[in-house]
């Protein structure tokens, strides 16, 4: 039995043990937060912002999960549940359907600052949690984990990972001041959070359901496509339908690679070049 089962509950469920964690491991925490604070003005989106300052999640120090409970459970009924790392899809599942995010309790060592192969306490807490705070997000989460545990059933997990890769880890949203990021892998990505909306090469492309269940992705590197929703409502309207009919229609379709454009989609101008005198600082972002 590898070590995970023998420490976590057949929910691989965890204590977070608050006070072990040492000054060393709350110094790289506060490093990653102050820089991901300065990255994030004019960048992350309204609901994002105001979640994570509704959570009081500080750069102090690496928060306690009790804490954080007590505050998310009241604003949306979500809870954090501890957990020593990836989990098997159908646990996972199985925690989001009923409001419990799983989230990891360690933190990346110091020279993992820019790039961590699998999510840390970081990228868990400060990417995924604060907009759990935002009651449609929060019900789009809990319709994902449903959704997933029928996926699994149906064979068609890999499109709904698709989705979820999309839109909770690499989504962004249009707003009146322009472009501006809602997903958790770009949140907690210092690199991520200046690179999809000030460089020019991504795609930039419209929500659409089926186009992005057709799209691969790469976990090892930066996105070289986007998508872009109009808000969280049309997120969590896109997952009211029963998708069966939907998987069958896409699986008959050839997946498609990242960074490839169709006729049919809707894409978003690359940002306005960069002041070649002042560099990223003159990025479209900017308020
Ligand atoms: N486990 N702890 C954890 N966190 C995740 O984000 C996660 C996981 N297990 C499976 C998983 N994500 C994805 O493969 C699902 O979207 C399918
Ligand atoms: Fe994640």
């Amino acid at each position: 039995m590898g070590q995970v089962e023998c420490r976590a509950g057949e929910d691989f469920t965890i204590e977070q043990d608050w006070a072990a964690y040492s000054e060393a491991e709350h110094a790289v925490w506060r490093h990653l937060f102050e820089r991901q604070q300065r990255l994030l003005v004019g960048r992350a989106c309204r609901e994002y912002r105001e979640g994570l300052a509704g959570l009081g999640v500080a750069a102090s120090g690496i928060p306690d999960f009790r804490r954080l409970n007590d505050i998310l459970e009241r604003a949306t009924g979500w809870r954090i549940v501890a957990v020593p790392g990836l989990v098997p899809d159908a646990v996972f599942f199985g925690h989001l359907a009923n409001r419990r995010f799983p989230s990891t309790c360690f933190i990346r060592r110091p020279d993992q600052l820019d790039y961590l192969e699998e999510p840390d306490i970081f990228h868990d807490i400060v990417g995924h949690v604060p907009l759990l705070m935002n009651p449609v997000f929060a019900d789009y989460m809990q319709a994902y984990g449903v959704g997933g545990l029928k996926a699994q059933s149906l064979g068609h997990l890999e499109r709904l990972a698709r989705l979820y890769w999309y839109t909770v880890e690499f989504g962004l949203i249009a707003t009146a001041e322009g472009l501006r990021i809602y997903g958790s892998g770009i949140l907690s990505s210092a690199g991520e959070s200046v690179y999809c909306l000030d460089d020019p090469r991504p795609q930039r492309l419209g929500f659409d359901l089926r186009r992005i269940m057709r799209t691969r992705y790469r976990i090892d590197r930066f996105q070289e496509t986007y998508f872009v929703i109009a808000s969280f409502e049309q997120l969590f309207e896109a997952t009211r339908p029963d998708f069966t009919p939907i998987y069958r229609e896409v699986a008959a379709l050839p997946d498609l690679e990242p960074g490839q454009v169709l006729d049919s989609d809707r894409q978003f101008p690359p940002p306005a070049a960069l002041g070649q005198k002042n560099g990223p600082q003159q990025s479209s972002a900017q308020v």
